[in-house]
C-alpha cells in the first residue's frame, strides 16, 4: 500500500469514528509525514500504540503477502515487524530466511534470538497459507512483466524465480529477478502495467503489488549480486542447504549475497554454473533442484542431459475447428511453421468424446482433402493427418479400424471414465494400447489441474504395458494436464517407456506456450532427447507408427 493510500485510508477511519483523532495520534493525522514506504509501518506503530488497532489490522491486509503471514503466525508482534520490514528491507519469506540465517533478525532491537527462532520456526507454515495458482495463469502473467523488463534499457536478462521457474504446476506467488544498474527505470515501466495498479511495496529495487489475487514481485539487485541471489531465490530449498553444506566442506561460504573463499574474498561468479563449477559440481537445471538424488548425481557425473525445447522437432496433438479448437487447421499449420516445426499432426476428437464439437465419419474424409491441399500449400512442413480417439467404456476405439488406418498416426483417450475403478480403466488402457493403430496414449491420469487428481492407476504396471505394446506416453503441455507430470514421466522413461511431448492445443496462439509447459513438464521428469518420441526426425517418426503398426 502506498503511503498516501495508507493515509488517505487512516483519515477515512478517523472520519468513520474507528480511530479517536484526539490524542496522540491527533498530530499524525494533522500533518502525515512523507517517506519511502519502509517506513509506514514506523508510522503504523505510532498509531498503534494511540489505540489505532483497527488501523493496523486493515494496512496489515496489504502488506506484501509473507509479511502478512508471518504477523498473523504470531511469530512476531506489529513493533517487530515494524522493525524487520523497515530496518532489513525485508520483504519475503525468503528474506526472512535469508536475514535470519545471518542472524540480522535478532541483532535488530526488539527482536532477539528467541523471536528469531520463533520466525523460522513459523516460516514452513507460511508457505502452507499460501493459495496456489496454476502455472499456466502465472506465466500469463509473468510474461508480459518479463516481456516489459526485456525492453528497458540496460536490463540484460529477467528470469522467474522459486517455484515457477523450477516448473512446479501449482506456484504459490510470481517473483521475477533482473538485474539492473539504474533500477528506475524498469519501476517506472512496471507501474505502467495493469498488474501493477495495486502496489503493496515499492522501493528503490524492488516493486511488490497484487493483480487478479497474484502477488507479483520484482527484484532489481545491482548486476554484481544478482547471481546468488538467482540460485538462492530459484531454490529449492533444500537445494540450496545443501550448497551451502557443500561450500562450507570445501572452506567456502556461499549466501544469498555471494560465495566467498574463507579469508572473505569475494568469488567472481558471473553465472550460475559458475557457483556450481566453484563447488566441483556441473551445472544443474532449475526444473530438478529439488535437494533429493540430483545432487548425487551431480557429484558423481552422471546427471541425465535434460530434453530442451531446441530437441523437439514436431508437435504431434492439436485440434482444430474440425472439432473443440479454435483456429482453422491453415492457423494451426502457419502457427507450427512460424515454430520452425519440421512435422505436426492434427488430431480432432472422435464422435463420442465429450468436447465440445467433434469429428464425424463423414467429417474425417473431407478433413483429409482439406489436409491434401494444405500439403501442397505449404511443402515446408509435414503435416500428419490424425486423430485423438475416445478409449470407450468397453475398450474399444471410438472410430472403425478401417477409417484409423487412413490416418498417419491416431491417439487414444481415456476422456470418460465411466464410473469404472482402477482395475476396468487398465483394461481399457490395456486393449488401447494392444491396439496396432494406437501409437500414443494421451495424458495417461486424466486429471484437470487444479480441480481433478488422476486416476488411481499402477502406474508401474501402465508404464510396463507401454513398453511391452510399443505404445508411447504422452507428456501433455496443456496447462490443466501437464501430464504424465514430472514424477511419473520420470519413471515412465526410467521403466524404458517413449514419451511424446505435445501441446495439446486448441488455440494456434497458444502452440508455443503449451509446448513449453509440456518441455518443463518432461524436465521435471528427467526426460532426456533420446526418450522423446518427437524430438526424432520425421523418417524415424514413421518408422515407429509403423513398427507397431506391421503384423507381429
Ligand atoms: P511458492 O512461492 O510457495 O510456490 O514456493 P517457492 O519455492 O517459490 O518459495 P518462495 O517464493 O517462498 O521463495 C522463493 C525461493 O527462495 C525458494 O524457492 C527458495 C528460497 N527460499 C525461501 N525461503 C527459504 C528458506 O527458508 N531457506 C532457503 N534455503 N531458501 C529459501
Amino acid at each position: 500500500m502506498s503511503e498516501a493510500a495508507l493515509w488517505a485510508r487512516a483519515l477515512d477511519l478517523v472520519r468513520m469514528n474507528h480511530i479517536e483523532s484526539d490524542g496522540d495520534a491527533g498530530p499524525l493525522f494533522d500533518n502525515p509525514p512523507s517517506g519511502s514506504d519502509p517506513d509506514v509501518l514506523k508510522r503504523l506503530r505510532q498509531i498503534y500504540e494511540a489505540g489505532g488497532w483497527v488501523l493496523v489490522e486493515s494496512a496489515i491486509a496489504d502488506l506484501p503477502a509473507d509479511l502478512r503471514w508471518l504477523f498473523e503466525s504470531d511469530a512476531v508482534t506489529i513493533e517487530q515487524l515494524a522493525e524487520i520490514y523497515g530496518e532489513l528491507g525485508v520483504i519475503s519469506a525468503a528474506d526472512i530466511a535469508a536475514a535470519a540465517r545471518e542472524h540480522r533478525l535478532s541483532a535488530l532491537p526488539g527482536v532477539g534470538s528467541e523471536v528469531e527462532t520463533a520466525i523460522v520456526g513459523a516460516l514452513p507454515a507460511l508457505r502452507a497459507r499460501v493459495p496456489r495458482i496454476p502455472i499456466g495463469r502465472a506465466i500469463d502473467v509473468a510474461e508480459i512483466v518479463l516481456e516489459t523488463l526485456h525492453a528497458v534499457p540496460g536490463i540484460e536478462w529477467a528470469v522467474p524465480l522459486g517455484s515457477l521457474r523450477r516448473g512446479e504446476e501449482l506456484v504459490g506467488d510470481i517473483e521475477i529477478l533482473a538485474p539492473a544498474e539504474r533500477p528506475a527505470a524498469a519501476i517506472d515501466a512496471l507501474l505502467a502495467l495493469p498488474t501493477a495498479a495495486h502496489v503493496l511495496h515499492r522501493s528503490e529495487r524492488r516493486l511488490y503489488s497484487l493483480a487478479d489475487r497474484m502477488q507479483i514481485g520484482v527484484r532489481l539487485p545491482p548486476p554484481t549480486a544478482a547471481v546468488t541471489e538467482l540460485l538462492y531465490l530459484t531454490g529449492s530449498r533444500a537445494h540450496f542447504d545443501w550448497l551451502q553444506t557443500r561450500a562450507a566442506s570445501r572452506g567456502l561460504t556461499l549466501t544469498a549475497s555471494g560465495l566467498q573463499s574463507g579469508d572473505g574474498t569475494v568469488i567472481s561468479t558471473p553465472t550460475e554454473a559458475d557457483i556450481y563449477a566453484a563447488l566441483g559440481l556441473p551445472f544443474i537445471p532449475a526444473e530438478i533442484r529439488n535437494g533429493d538424488d540430483e545432487i548425487q548425481l551431480a557429484i558423481e557425473g552422471t546427471l541425465p542431459a535434460l530434453i530442451s525445447r531446441k530437441d523437439i522437432r514436431g508437435d504431434l496433438h492439436m485440434h482444430s475447428l474440425w472439432s473443440d479448437g479454435r483456429d482453422p487447421i491453415e492457423g494451426m499449420v502457419k502457427a507450427c511453421l512460424a515454430l520452425d516445426y519440421e512435422y505436426m499432426a492434427i488430431t480432432d476428437h472422435s464422435p463420442h468424446s465429450a468436447a465440445s464439437r467433434n469429428l464425424t465419419l463423414d467429417g474425417i474424409k473431407r478433413q483429409a482433402d482439406e489436409i491434401a491441399g494444405l500439403r501442397e500449400r505449404y511443402p515446408g512442413i509435414a503435416i500428419l493427418h490424425g486423430c485423438e480417439v475416445d478409449i470407450l467404456p468397453d475398450g474399444r476405439l471410438d472410430f472403425p479400424d478401417h477409417i484409423l488406418e487412413s490416418l498417419d498416426i491416431v491417439l487414444a483417450s481415456l476422456h470418460e471414465h465411466a464410473g469404472h475403478g482402477p482395475s476396468q480403466l487398465m483394461q481399457r488402457y490395456a486393449s488401447a494400447m494392444k491396439h496396432p493403430l494406437v501409437t500414443i496414449v494421451t495424458h495417461p491420469s486424466n486429471r484437470v489441474v487444479p480441480w481433478r487428481p488422476g486416476y488411481d492407476l499402477d502406474y508401474d504396471r501402465l508404464f510396463e504395458m507401454a513398453v511391452e505394446t510399443g505404445t508411447i506416453l504422452e507428456i501433455d503441455g496443456a496447462p490443466s494436464h501437464l501430464d504424465l507430470n514430472g514424477p511419473h514421466a520420470r519413471r515412465a522413461v526410467a521403466a524404458g517407456a517413449t514419451v511424446s511431448i505435445d501441446s495439446d492445443c486448441h488455440r494456434a496462439e497458444m502452440l508455443r506456450r503449451q509446448m513449453d509447459l509440456g518441455v518443463v513438464t518432461a524436465r521435471r521428469g528427467w526426460v532426456e532427447p533420446k526418450h522423446v518420441l518427437n524430438a526424432r526426425s520425421l523418417q524415424e517418426l514413421r518408422l515407429t507408427i509403423a513398427a507397431k503398426r506391421a503384423p507381429r
